[in-house]
């Protein structure tokens, strides 16, 4: 035992606790300050499912270590990369204004970190608060580098729901048993498909359902008669997720860190790269039981998918201040089926942004730019003296308006910046399908893509709408599309073709939800809205690593305004070279 201390006087706890309310992150109670944080890119061994094998990590920390800030902070990160692959940090969802060569993704932004070499992420976090996460953005290493990032807001009472007694971070993630970079590089080889993951994890844990995995378990311990803050992110690879907590309902308040109308909900559907905060009332007395916390994946994928279910434990601390016994029952929670659109498009459906004086919504009235995007698979052509594993002995491709994106050796946003445009990439993205079909009738016996570097660009300021299109090639999907650099708005989704004439009568132009990522209904459309405010290079892309591979991204350049504030800032000195 150490020394005892004479007790605080009570007023003294009082005033201490009142700054420091956020009792889960007292280490922040400032806003508006430098927060400064290593990133050593490092390799450890890490065991699950009694398969030990080296994965690249931050800090030696699986999953990665948090960063907190508030509203308005400045955040300095250092990256170090200690290990043979190259590294890029991506902060998903930062909107990163006038500052794209903080975003991170390779050779859209920067030049990846190098073996041996150092990068600072400087940014600010300007008018957001909420979860977001951080992720490698290189090839597949977020499989292993990942974390949450968190802002708290700026003012202790601004929270737009009761302030609950404890906050808590649950981050989804995918467990590969052997190397993910050997995986799709393997895929890449062959033109296959890659191997899927062996199990999902909460917290880097994969939970009692695996063989071998039972002391691998998280659990949530709770006191009764509390509400606690869940921010939970999903950082899988390749799935999107239901998750749900038996005999407990969820109130869900924000998504993509922007604060929702709350509604309550047995069950969340969250895609790779989303984030949404519930809030979890605990029963006011201990029950005899304990629950299990599910998550297992939404697909209508006709390829080979993970299946399988990761459990996380609630547990009731009792009065007496201890967990009663391990012999309590576990009560298991209900799972919609693998396969099940309609609850799919039942609970996006449910999503209303919240709007008042303190969080206006900016919803663009009318459109200067419309782009209408097919989203999907496809094919390439097997090089003649090579057998190829995809579709009819071609390569597994993906696209956007029939167009796989080839990422360039050189960073375009360097390129745009030096004007140096030539052999990196081209201005000429097709706004709309080079061939129309019926996207969601029979699909085109010829599915072959174009492959490119091509970007879109537009003027500073323009309001944009982006209808995002399913294809029906090779099978429908719900494709979660992340745009870079943006929030925008989600004012439209159905099942079917979009109809240009009849479908934007139903836009909801008030209270349209507003996300980073979008899962775009399999065999349907969404719709989304924005502004143009923040020129630059940006990267949008399908959220599914094997996807994003196969090349279901593109880029848009977003040109400078006339004002000073309105340009994109010049490189930092230690930016990357390639
Ligand atoms: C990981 O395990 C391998 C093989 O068992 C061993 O050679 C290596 O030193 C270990 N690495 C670390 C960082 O512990
Ligand atoms: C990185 O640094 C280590 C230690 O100085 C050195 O052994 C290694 O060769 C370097 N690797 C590269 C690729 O520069
Ligand atoms: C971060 O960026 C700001 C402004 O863009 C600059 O003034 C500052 O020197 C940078 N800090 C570091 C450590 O690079
Ligand atoms: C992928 O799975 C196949 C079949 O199980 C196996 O032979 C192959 O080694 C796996 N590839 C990687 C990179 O793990
Ligand atoms: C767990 O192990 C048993 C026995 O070895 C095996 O039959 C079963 O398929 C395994 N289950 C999983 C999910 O791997
Ligand atoms: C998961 O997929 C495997 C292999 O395709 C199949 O045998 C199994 O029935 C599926 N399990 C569930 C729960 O859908
Ligand atoms: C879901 O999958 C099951 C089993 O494969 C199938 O019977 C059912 O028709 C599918 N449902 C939908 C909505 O596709
Ligand atoms: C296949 O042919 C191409 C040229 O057409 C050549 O570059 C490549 O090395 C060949 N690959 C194999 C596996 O022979
Ligand atoms: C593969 O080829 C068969 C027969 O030529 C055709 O019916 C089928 O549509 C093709 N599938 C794909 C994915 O191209
Ligand atoms: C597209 O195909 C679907 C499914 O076959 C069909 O229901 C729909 O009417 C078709 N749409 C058009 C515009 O042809
Ligand atoms: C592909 O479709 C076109 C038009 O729909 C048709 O003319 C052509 O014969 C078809 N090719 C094959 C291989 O089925
Ligand atoms: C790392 O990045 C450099 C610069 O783009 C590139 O030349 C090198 O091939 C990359 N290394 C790996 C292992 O991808
Ligand atoms: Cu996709």
């Amino acid at each position: 035992m150490g020394a005892s201390y004479p007790p605080l006087p009570a007023f003294l706890v009082a005033l201490l606790l009142a700054f420091f309310c956020f009792c889960d992150f007292p280490q922040v109670a400032n806003a508006g300050i430098t927060r400064h944080y290593k990133f050593d890119i490092v390799s450890i061994n890490v065991t699950r499912l009694c398969r030990t094998k080296s994965m690249v990590t931050v800090n030696g920390q699986f999953p990665g270590p948090p960063v907190v800030a508030r509203e308005g902070d400045h955040l300095l990160v250092k990256v170090v990369n200690h290990v043979s692959s190259n590294v890029t940090i991506h902060w998903h969802g930062v909107r990163q204004l006038r500052n794209g060569w903080a975003d991170g993704p390779a050779y859209i932004t920067q030049c990846p970190i190098q073996t041996n070499n150092t990068y600072v992420y400087n940014f600010t976090i300007t008018g957001q608060r909420g979860t977001l996460l951080w992720h490698a953005h290189f090839q597949w290493l977020r499989a292993t580098v990942y974390g949450p990032l968190i802002i708290l807001p700026q003012l202790i009472a601004s929270y737009p729901f009761p302030k609950p007694y404890k906050e808590v971070t649950i981050i989804l993630g995918e467990w590969y048993n052997t190397d993910p970079e050997a995986i799709i590089n393997q895929a890449l080889q062959t033109g296959g498909a890659p191997n899927v993951s062996n199990a999902y994890t909460i917290n880097g844990l994969p939970g009692p359902l695996y063989n071998c995995s039972a002391k691998d378990t998280y659990r949530l311990r709770v006191k009764p008669g509390k509400t606690y803050l869940l921010r939970v992110i999903n950082a899988a690879l390749d799935d999107d997720l239901f998750f749900t907590i038996a005999n407990h309902s969820l109130t869900v308040v924000e998504a993509d860190a922007t604060y929702v109308k709350p509604f309550e909900t047995e069950l969340l559907l969250i895609s790779p790269g989303q984030t949404t905060n519930v809030l979890l009332k605990t029963k006011p007395i201990a029950p005899n039981a304990k629950f299990f916390i599910l998550a297992r994946p939404y697909s209508t994928s006709q390829g080979a998918i993970d299946n399988t279910t990761v459990a996380g434990i609630l547990e009731y601390k009792t009065s007496s201040n201890a967990f009663k016994s391990k012999r309590l029952p576990v009560i298991r929670p209900p799972l919609p089926p693998i396969n099940a659109t309609s609850v799919a498009a039942n609970y996006s459906s449910r999503f209303r942004r919240l709007v008042n004086a303190q969080f206006p919504a900016n919803v663009p009235q009318k459109v200067d730019k419309k782009f209408y995007f097919t989203v999907g698979l496809g094919t390439s052509p097997c090089a003649k003296n090579q057998t190829c594993q995809g579709p009819n002995g071609t390569n597994f491709a993906a696209s956007v308006n029939n167009n796989s994106f080839v990422l360039p050796s050189r960073a375009i946003l360097q390129s745009y910046y030096f004007k140096k445009s030539n052999g990196v990439y081209t201005t000429n993205f097709p706004r709309f399908p080079p061939k129309p079909f019926n996207y969601t009738g029979t699909p085109p016996n010829i599915t072959f893509v174009t492959k490119g570097s091509k970007v879109a660009v537009i003027p500073f300021n323009a309001s944009v709408e982006i209808v995002l299109q399913d294809t029906s090639i090779l099978g429908f999907e719900r494709h979660p599309i992340h745009l870079h650099g943006y929030n925008f708005y989600v004012v439209g989704q159905g099942f079917g073709n979009f109809d240009p004439k009849n479908d934007p009568k139903n836009y909801n132009l008030v209270d349209p939800v507003e996300l980073n990522t979008i899962g775009v209904p399999s065999g349907g459309w969404a719709a989304i809205r924005f502004f143009a405010d923040n020129p630059g290079v940006w990267l949008m892309h399908c959220h599914f690593d094997v996807h994003l591979s196969w090349g279901l991204t593109m880029a848009w350049i977003v040109r400078d305004g006339k004002l000073p504030h309105q340009k994109l800032l010049p490189p930092p000195s230690d930016l990357p070279k390639c």
